[in-house]
């Protein structure tokens, strides 16, 4: 019986603890287009009422290396829409302070190209951020071995814009709204690839945060955890019942 009711706490404490893990994950599906002058690239504008850490975790090319010829080559349809494409994102944070524009060099905070590549730790009051690792970042589908950004970031309390585009975008072209010059690139030897656009994923999550999505608007907020309290007292107040009965019955 000691078994049976320690395997229930476990197995209630663990989904207590997967529970709150669960909900609080915001996953966007999302395309970038190739235009006459460039690429597309898509801005997610960050609301924090408080501030907070979160992960952010990008799925986005379809292949494994970037040269078909490359050891360990492989493709796969990470999105599962019947086509492979090639975006290898290129991720920049701006303080959103307002003004018409604010993607500008002055608003610019953090860049986070790949997996530990083009991903400077950042350590300020306003923002930090700090690449995860390839094992980490493969954790929502990713195979190739860095080309989808995944960190942690803690943002000070306001407003922000998070820039998702095709490496690699400047912030001059950000300001300008389009990448220029920009192709997406297929691996190395791809006999007709997909060119005219890029799928890419984006999964926000927090243990502490819920994300909220509004048109283009991410407000990161907390909540409270009734679940997972729910759970909890549940599990103990399971444990006093039967633990009751028992000495009732001896
Ligand atoms: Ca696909
Ligand atoms: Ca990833
Ligand atoms: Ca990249």
């Amino acid at each position: 019986m000691n078994f049976v009711l320690r395997a229930a706490i476990a197995a209630a404490l663990l989904a207590a603890a997967a529970g709150p893990v669960q909900a609080n994950t915001l996953t966007i599906d999302a395309t970038l287009f190739l235009q006459e002058d460039g690429t597309t690239f898509d801005v997610w504008k960050i609301d924090m009422p408080v501030a907070g850490s979160f992960s952010v975790n990008l799925l986005a090319y379809e292949a494994s290396q970037s040269n078909i010829s490359t050891a360990g080559y492989y493709t796969a349809d990470l999105n599962g829409d019947g086509e492979l494409t090639w975006l290898d994102p290129d991720t920049h944070w701006y303080l959103d302070d307002g003004s018409a524009n604010p993607l500008s060099a002055a608003n610019h905070l953090a860049r986070c190209d790949d997996i530990a590549n083009n991903c400077t730790a950042v350590s300020n009051s306003t923002l930090s951020l700090t690449s995860l690792t390839q094992a980490q970042g493969a954790a929502d589908g990713s195979i190739h071995f860095r080309r989808d950004p995944a960190f942690d970031i803690t943002l000070a309390a306001g407003s922000y814009q998070y820039v998702i585009a095709d490496y690699r975008l400047t912030d001059a072209e950000a300001a300008a709204e389009i990448n220029a010059g920009d192709s997406f690139s297929a691996p190395n030897g791809y006999v007709d690839p997909i060119l005219d656009h890029g799928d890419y994923r984006i999964t926000f999550s927090s243990d502490t945060l819920h994300f909220a999505l509004n048109g283009d608007t991410i407000t990161v907020s907390q909540v409270p955890l009734p679940g997972a309290a729910g759970l909890f007292a549940s599990a103990v107040l399971g444990l006093g019942l039967r633990s009751r009965r028992k000495s009732m019955l001896v």
